[in-house]
């Protein structure tokens, strides 16, 4: 069970009284997520609701305390009494990337953009991948868990709330299951090429702008159908280059995915041709 003795990371400890809260933006995969400001700065809070969330909070707060990356969500601290519990984070403005692509259909990006976005989520996620002794694994990257500040041009991943914990049961996050690699929810035996096959599926999902899996009704026939080999239709007039290594990402064998190196090293190249 993660609690405040187990935490053995470094944060700073907000005082609660010092946040002011303003609006509430919606839901994450736990807790509820609001704009505030906190010391002058412009803040997303995260709360919990249940105490079943309080450990996808601590999780959350131990691994986003170790990291630091431009591509990442920055966090300014947390609350950690009862009953205030709450992450401190930087806001994205541009709120996620999932609501730019699907429901803010009236807004326009081009193939350079989109590539843009990937490519930044992959240089955060290679970072996460290269972290010593062990690497971190994201396991819920998806189009709501990124999110956009500077005008849709800058990119960071969020929620960090199952984040290497293999003992949260994936089958659980409903929502992420047009994103979930076919071994995570099939097995515990995963590795950080899960983070690959839902990178590649994000891949898919800028340059298509559909959601994936969207003809089906449920995560569970959405598992079902991707445990059977299912995966989302080709893209008209997609670049070769780009198909086959998505196709290549969304392999059921993981060992036959790239890395995401592989993956940080053609999207810089192609980025380059397509600014
Ligand atoms: O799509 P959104 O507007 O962007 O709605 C979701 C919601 O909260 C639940 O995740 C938004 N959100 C999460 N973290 C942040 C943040 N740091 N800055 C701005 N919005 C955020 C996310």
């Amino acid at each position: 069970m993660e609690n405040d003795n187990e935490l053995n990371s470094t944060f700073n400890e907000i005082d609660y009284d010092e946040i002011k809260q303003y609006a509430y933006l919606d839901e994450g995969s736990f807790g509820k997520v609001y704009q505030g400001n906190w010391k002058g700065l412009n803040v997303a809070v995260k709360h919990i609701s249940t105490k079943e969330e309080k450990k996808a909070f601590f999780v959350e707060l131990r691994q986003l305390s170790r990291v630091s990356h431009e591509n990442i969500i920055t966090l300014y601290g947390a609350c950690t009494k009862d009953p205030n519990i709450c992450l401190v984070m930087e806001y994205a403005e541009g709120g996620s990337l999932f609501k730019v692509l699907h429901k803010k259909k009236n807004i326009d990006y081009e193939f350079g953009h989109a590539l843009s976005w990937v490519y930044q989520c992959a240089k955060g996620v290679d970072y996460l991948h290269s972290m010593k002794p062990k690497p971190l694994i994201h396991r819920d990257l998806k189009s709501p868990n990124l999110l956009l500040i500077d005008e849709g041009r800058h990119l960071k991943i969020c929620d960090f709330g199952t984040a290497a914990d293999k003992s949260t049961n994936m089958t659980n996050n409903k929502g992420s299951a047009a994103w979930m690699a076919p071994e995570v929810f099939a097995t515990s035996n995963y590795t950080e090429k899960c983070d690959v096959y839902s990178w590649g599926i994000i891949l898919w999902e800028v340059l298509s702008r559909e959601k994936p899996f969207s003809n089906e009704d449920n995560a569970f026939q959405i598992m079902w159908a991707v445990h059977k080999g299912s995966r989302p239709k080709l893209i008209e007039g997609c670049p070769q280059i780009i198909e086959s290594f998505m196709l290549k990402c969304w392999d059921g064998e993981p060992s036959k995915r790239p890395t995401m190196k592989e993956i940080v090293e053609l999207m810089g190249k192609l980025v380059s041709v397509f600014p």
